[in-house]
């Protein structure tokens, strides 16, 4: 093991040093609004607030896959929330999101706004709102809500941990590299028998199980997250990369993962949606690069 640590906690733990990772500028102890800023609420029933990370994404793709099954009640204003600048501080967000982090949803077109936190109680939301995306039948349901909740379980190893010690941390420490990696590489195993045997999570249904798990494991097994598909040896994980090609396919995810994106070919990021015309008219390669 190559990085012995002096570290010797003390007895009560105090927030004075900064970290020195990514994202330190904006990690707290505490929660709870940093600023006055009230949310803009634009005209369709339901009103997101989100970036296009893997937890956003999931959201974007249910109601575009919802919008493209005809369910004119999805249309949707998507807000972009720049969490590197802290823009989850903001009291209007917190209001919606005491936890302060994308995504969050608020739905107008109840008798009183609902608002809505956590990306699988988004997606249940929805999909339980439209009837869509969440099977009925007891068996299937269940297999698609096991797959949901092992996503939601599975990905902080993924993201906080891994990436965080592959990618974030100030330097590269052996023991937490390889405890996540571990951890990550039996997660890709999991998912990849089970898709040997099936062709989505729940079964021959594509679901919202597929939804949340594809924005994680989908990216990781194409090297697109923390640069780390040559480590980790994703390309052996065939299975999971099967799946993730019949996803990518769907018109509805290849218009998800452009909203609220900020990073990437120019083509492909739709800074805020209100309407289905902004894909093809507000991409920032046609309205520049300053917004
Ligand atoms: N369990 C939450 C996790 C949400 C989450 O971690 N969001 C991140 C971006 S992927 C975020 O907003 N981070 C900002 C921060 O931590 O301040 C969910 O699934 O919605």
């Amino acid at each position: 093991m190559s990085d012995a640590t002096t570290y010797v906690p003390p007895k009560v733990w105090t927030w004075d040093v900064p970290n020195g990772g990514a994202f330190a500028n904006i990690n707290r102890p505490i929660s709870g609004a940093t600023h006055d800023k009230p949310l803009p609420v634009g005209r369709h029933p339901l009103q997101l607030y989100s970036q296009a990370t893997p937890n956003g994404v999931k959201v974007t793709v249910l109601l575009e896959e919802l919008l493209a099954l005809g369910h004119a009640g999805a249309e949707y204003d998507a807000w972009l929330i720049r969490i590197n600048n802290g823009d989850q501080f903001g009291s209007g967000f917190v209001a919606i999101n005491p936890n302060s982090k994308i995504p969050a949803l608020v739905d107008h077109s109840e008798p009183t706004p609902v608002r809505v936190f956590e990306s699988a109680a988004i997606l249940m939301y929805l999909a339980e709102k439209f009837g869509a995306f969440l099977p009925s039948a007891r068996a299937v349901r269940a297999e698609c809500l096991s797959w949901l909740f092992w996503q939601m379980g599975s990905a902080p190893y993924l993201g906080g941990g891994f990436g965080h010690f592959y990618s974030y941390a100030p330097s590269k420490m052996e023991y937490p590299i390889n405890r996540f990696a571990m951890e990550v590489k039996r997660q890709l195993d999991v998912l990849d028998k089970h898709l040997a045997k099936v062709e989505y999570l729940a079964g021959s249904e594509y679901t919202i199980a597929d939804i949340a798990v594809w924005p994680w494991y989908g990216a990781l097994t194409k090297g697109l997250l923390y640069d780390s598909g040559e480590f980790l040896d994703v390309q052996t994980y065939t299975h999971v990369r099967r799946w993730t090609e019949q996803i990518a396919q769907r018109p509805a995810v290849k218009r998800g993962r452009m909203v609220n994106r900020i990073r990437g070919d120019l083509a492909s990021q739709l800074h805020e949606r209100h309407d289905a015309s902004d894909f093809d008219t507000r991409t920032q390669d046609k309205i520049g690069a300053a917004t």
